[in-house]
């Protein structure tokens, strides 16, 4: 059974024979009230409806809720949206899927039990049954079934059932009595005296929420210096810019030892919105930032942010995402020193950072010497833990999704290790296994890596009991913890042991002997970033 964790309770469909309201203030009304799937469902259409279609698909985006195309599984593609919902004599679903791939959903419509046998169900995500009741919108509609039929279908199916046919505000408790996960609706809403209120009155009755209406983002100019207003430097902090937001460039006063790094956060690679909020995507994309500075011994000075920002995202989106910047921001002591908005088709965050360097010492990947023990400032593997609970949509373990959402630049963790003049550190962002390789074949060292006695994080070691996974090689392989990664004489590591209780030993540095790094399964590589699957299983 394919789980897509869709919520189908409000499914509105736009009527296309409507009269009174067009397809996209349908489809506004129905978000409005509450509706928590939208199907585009368009009999006659005609290539001069696209343009509205893609405005519909828009607004779904804009508001997180999944749009499904009728019928038309090329207009589903083109339009980017969720899935399509087949009629018995449309395309056989596993076309479908062939062509939508894994992520997008399937529904298909299915009457009666003998259908449903017939029916090839592998591909497909829910059913939509009925005629529940009567109805004057499909012409070609088949028998009514009753609530009883629904019931039926409902018993024999492993997918999830949406009602459809004749529904309104008063019948839909029966068809959730009747085991239905969702209630499809038209005419109840569309062709009401009140369509706003009907809506209403349906959202009720399935049980859902309100929402407010968002638009898109626009107007380039005006939203940058509402960023800049959302991200007022804190009262304490410095910001060496002589011109700041508002020129072509910023020029920033003279800075001893400047430190420069980017990162960049771009959407189904580094992060999903339907994982984390819009403040988490701010905060994360900062803080990882930053993390390099961290692993420098720089002190973050400046943030510069080149933001894309596709048609689905709101002013207030844009907004959150700077609360989450501006969190890291104040944090760090540093300043938002401007930046660019441009359209793009996924959202992406591109970042520039300044720093500070120590005037006595900036660490080095290269300067790793036989003798020296390898280390890490932190636990390892709780941010790719926490990334397969998102994908799976387990929410049994905060504590290590929360370590992918929420990760921190080890600041704290390299004042210590600059104090004591460690002078070999990078930050883990692609994983142990990974990163040790670039520090060993800088330093010209072979790295030895045992991590048969490293303590193993209690809930991490929850997590791969129950997964069957092992936990020393989710340590090895899990990327985008940014703890560090240092080495250095075992001497030192003793000094400084007590001032960073989390940091423990991962191997030591052996004269080169071939390979850059022993010690570690060939199958446990490092974290490369992927588009990933969502939450199909
Ligand atoms: N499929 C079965 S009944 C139906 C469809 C598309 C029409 C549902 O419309 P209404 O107005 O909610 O009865
Ligand atoms: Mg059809």
């Amino acid at each position: 059974m394919i789980n897509s964790g869709i919520d189908l309770r409000f499914y509105f469909i736009t009527d296309d024979a409507c009269g009174k309201l067009s397809p996209f203030d349908q489809v506004k009304i129905a978000l409005q009230a509450g509706a928590t799937v939208v199907q585009y469902r368009n009999k006659r259409f005609l290539p001069s409806d696209l343009e509205e279609a893609v405005a519909i698909a828009d607004l779904c985006a804009l508001h997180g809720v999944a749009l499904i195309v009728n019928d038309d599984i090329t207009l589903a593609l083109a339009l980017g949206a969720a899935g399509v919902h087949l009629g018995q004599e449309d395309a056989d679903p596993d076309l479908a899927r062939r062509i939508l791939g894994e992520d997008k959903l399937i529904g298909i419509s299915v009457s009666t039990p003998a259908e449903l046998a017939r029916t090839n169900l592998g591909p497909c995500d829910y059913l939509g049954t009925g005629p529940v009741f009567a109805t004057g919108t499909k012409a070609d509609a088949k028998a009514v079934i009753g609530t009883q039929g629904l019931a039926e279908i409902v018993d024999l199916s492993f997918l999830p059932v949406v009602a459809i046919g004749g529904i309104n505000p008063e019948n839909v408790p029966a068809c959730f009595n009747s085991g239905a996960s969702g209630a499809a609706v038209i005419s109840a809403v569309t062709r009401a005296a009140e369509p706003k209120a009907a809506a209403r009155r349906f959202a009720e009755a399935c049980g859902t929420r309100p929402r407010a209406i968002q638009v898109s983002w626009q107007d380039e100019f005006g939203l940058i210096g509402r960023i800049m207003d959302a991200c007022p430097p804190e009262k304490d902090v410095h910001a060496p810019l002589l011109v700041g937001v508002g020129d072509d460039a910023a020029l920033l006063e003279n800075i001893s030892r400047p430190v420069v790094s980017t990162d960049a956060q771009h959407e189904n690679i580094h992060f999903r919105r339907c994982w984390q909020s819009f403040s988490e995507i701010g905060y994360k994309a900062t803080e990882t930032a930053f993390s390099d500075l961290a692993a420098c011994y720089a002190r973050p000075l400046a943030l510069f942010v080149n933001l894309s920002l596709p048609k689905s995202v709101s002013e207030k989106d844009v907004l959150e995402i700077y609360e989450g910047i501006g969190l890291s921001l104040s944090f760090r002591k540093a300043v938002l020193g401007g930046g660019n908005v441009a359209s793009a088709q996924n959202l992406a965050l591109d970042l520039f950072v300044i720093g500070q360097g120590r005037a006595d010492l900036f660490p080095l990947r290269s300067a790793a010497k036989p003798g020296y023990g390898i280390y890490v400032t932190g636990p390892l593997g709780l941010a790719r833990a926490g990334l397969n609970c998102l994908a799976k949509g387990d929410v049994q373990f905060p504590g290590l999704t929360d370590a992918f959402k929420k990760p921190r630049a080890r600041f704290d963790a390299a004042l210590v290790l600059a104090d004591l003049q460690v002078d070999c550190v990078m930050d883990i962002s692609d994983g142990l296994a990974g990163d040790v390789v670039h520090m060993a074949r800088a330093s010209g060292v072979t790295a030895q890596i045992d991590l048969s006695n490293v303590e193993i994080n209690p809930v991490l070691d929850q997590f791969c009991r129950k997964y069957k996974l092992s936990p020393v090689e989710m340590m090895a392989a899990g990327g985008e913890d940014y703890e560090l990664l240092f080495a250095c004489p075992p001497e030192v590591f003793a000094g400084l042991r007590e001032k960073l209780p989390g940091a423990f030993c991962v191997g030591t540095c052996l004269p080169h002997t071939g390979a850059p790094v022993m010690g570690l399964a060939k199958e446990v590589s490092g974290f490369g970033h992927t588009p990933r699957k969502s939450t199909r299983r």
